[in-house]
């Protein structure tokens, strides 16, 4: 299970993960996005179950590339931009509608590419935020500008009341389990960069295959 208990969990390590998922000459390690992403869904999950039905849609589409990673081609999928060639090239993928590949490590990792974004900005928010601030209204302008452009009506509205249920500034920053105010938002200004070239590389790369809308 991902949800298990660890005294040491702090959300820097996860943000640290990030840092190594990018190769020397900017390629994206699955296996290293993948971990990432397990450690964000470690720390959704500890903000309560009002979040479950987020992190559990997230936990399939990490399962779906751990799959893959681990299945008899894994070795076209040890970075992104293998992923993306070698199913582009043997037509894995569905471009169009939805029909034979609603599996493709493309569109899957596309849904937590713009996940990444909204968590970009929301993190940026929070950086730059003051006591008085709403972590609701953080999450939900962060949510506005991004994800939400990719969901429907049904799904934009369960998040919007999930966005309530957050706790407030000061129990956010405690449950990072990084340390005062201050060093979160030390820790948040060292990781961002990092978090925002990994998904500008993912960007680029989506764009010049012309992969950005996958269905
Ligand atoms: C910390 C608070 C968490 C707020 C998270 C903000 C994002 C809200 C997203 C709500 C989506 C919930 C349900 C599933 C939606 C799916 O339909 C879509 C599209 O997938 P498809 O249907 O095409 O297969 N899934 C997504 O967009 C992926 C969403 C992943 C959300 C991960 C949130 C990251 C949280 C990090 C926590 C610090």
């Amino acid at each position: 299970s991902v949800a298990v208990e660890d005294p040491k969990f702090t959300l820097q390590e996860v943000l640290d993960t990030f840092k190594s998922c990018l190769s020397e000459n900017k390629e994206v390690f699955l296996e290293h996005y993948v971990a990432g992403w397990l450690g964000l869904v470690r720390f959704m999950n500890s903000l309560g179950s009002v979040f479950s039905f987020i992190a559990k849609d997230a936990v399939n589409k990490i399962q779906i590339l751990i799959n893959h990673l681990n299945g008899e081609n894994g070795a076209h999928y040890v970075t992104v931009q293998s992923m993306v060639k070698y199913e582009l090239d043997n037509q894995l993928v569905d471009l169009t509608k939805r029909g034979s590949f609603p599996e493709s490590g493309c569109r899957t990792l596309l849904r937590l590419h713009r996940a990444l974004r909204w968590l970009e900005l929301f993190l940026e928010r929070l950086r730059t935020s003051t006591e008085e601030s709403k972590t609701s209204v953080m999450c939900s302008e962060a949510y506005n500008q991004s994800l939400s452009q990719h969901h429907a009506w049904i799904i934009r509205k369960a998040a919007g009341t999930a966005f309530w249920a957050l706790p407030g500034r000061a129990t956010f920053f405690d449950v990072m389990n990084v340390g005062t105010p201050e060093q979160v938002v030390a820790m948040l200004g060292d990781a961002l960069p990092l978090i925002s070239e990994v998904y500008q590389v993912t960007e680029n790369l989506y764009a010049q295959n012309n992969i950005l809308d996958l269905p």
